[in-house]
């Protein structure tokens, strides 16, 4: 059988949400003519979604820079010399404002991020409040603060947040030269957390970080193995900024990237696939292909966390251009 006919023989299961995917499985998917690996995305992505929509979300970073972590790509960490001031947990008011110009702006969901470690505990209330206020104006509510215990994720939970971004970040194999002052299996305590608390999970990874091929099909393969799929998975392209220790990292191909998203999208055909960081440095023909392999929602507005995103005007062009509509309910994730 050649590459195509076997291919087409497999999709006959396609669209089954599964957790026991193996890395073969996987690495075949990857290695398909890539012709082939749309087409099988793009039909697994109309089973469930409507292809001519996109979710929104905005990030607002509540806490920035001075992070203990030694994340090589974070312009926050402490450990790297980059021109970022660190600031404290900001004003409830100056999040709910910012909440407010998200939702005008067709937003869904306002995902707030923190440059911490894990919270305090006697950060919890301002937290609680900042989510309570988000969640009462209508907005879907996200947050990203780091490690957090079971009691933390029950409170937070408690307060009405629906979503807690925790993202793996690569395959475990290459984890350890990306990170050190964390483990993998910290991570997967904290997705746990998440879970048990009854959150919805949003966990992906990075791509371009000077990993081999073998470790973006470990990244995939870790997060369609997780006990269930996160609900949104956001897939980040490197955004390399001056002073951390990935500025100057080989850049991975365009193609390449596109084909991460396919196989997130084959592997976990439930979830939304969030085209992530790296989008201002994006063609707009990258972007429809990644719209094309399945990615079904991204961070709108000018700003990521510190670093800039296309903006409202470039982003409404683009979807004007490809006759797409931004919408609120373009999927459960
Ligand atoms: N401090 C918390 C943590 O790391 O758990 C939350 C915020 S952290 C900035 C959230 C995620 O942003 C990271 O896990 C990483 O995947 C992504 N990220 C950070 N810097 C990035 C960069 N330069 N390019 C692409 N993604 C990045
Ligand atoms: C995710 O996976 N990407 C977002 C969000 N989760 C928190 C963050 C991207 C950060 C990019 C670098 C910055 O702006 O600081
Ligand atoms: Fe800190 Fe998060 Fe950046 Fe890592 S990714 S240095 S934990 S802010």
């Amino acid at each position: 059988m050649n590459a195509v006919d076997s291919s087409l023989h497999r999709s006959k299961q396609d669209g089954e949400v599964r957790t026991d995917w193996t890395r073969d499985e996987i690495g075949a998917l990857f290695d398909l003519p890539f012709t082939e690996l749309m087409f099988r995305a793009q039909s697994v992505h109309r089973m469930r979604f409507d292809p001519t929509k996109v979710q929104l979300s905005t990030l607002l970073s509540i806490k920035t820079g001075g992070c203990p972590e030694d994340c090589a790509y974070c312009p926050q960490s402490a450990h790297h010399e980059t021109e970022l001031k660190a600031s404290k947990l900001i004003d409830t008011q100056e999040v709910l404002k910012a909440a407010a110009q998200a939702k005008a702006a067709g937003s869904s969901r306002f995902c707030m991020g923190a440059a911490w470690r894990s919270p305090k505990d006697r950060d919890m209330d301002d937290l609680c409040e900042v989510v309570e206020g988000v969640k009462a104006m209508g907005l879907e509510t996200c947050m990203t603060l780091g490690m957090l215990t079971g009691p933390q994720a029950q409170r937070l939970k408690g307060a009405g947040l629906d979503y807690y971004n925790h993202n793996l970040d690569t395959s475990p194999e290459f984890y350890p030269q990306i990170i050190s002052t964390r483990t993998y299996q910290d991570r997967l305590d904290t997705l746990a957390h998440v879970r048990d608390a009854g959150m919805n999970v949003c966990c992906g990874g990075i791509v371009g970080m000077g990993e081999s091929d073998a470790d973006r099909v470990g990244m995939i393969h870790a997060l369609a193995t997780l006990p269930g799929h996160p609900e949104s998975v956001p897939i980040n392209l490197l955004v390399q900024v001056e002073g951390t220790p990935l500025a100057g990292a080989d850049r991975v191909h365009p193609i390449e990237f596109v084909r991460t998203i396919a196989v997130a999208r084959i592997v976990m055909p439930a979830s939304m696939v969030r085209l992530s960081a790296g989008r201002k440095d994006m063609t707009d023909e990258l972007q429809a292909l990644c719209f094309l392999a399945g990615a079904n929602s991204i961070f709108s507005g000018e700003k990521l966390l510190t670093t800039p995103n296309p903006g409202e005007d470039r982003d409404g062009a683009l979807f004007a251009r490809l006759g797409m509509t931004t919408d609120a309910c373009a999927g459960r994730g």
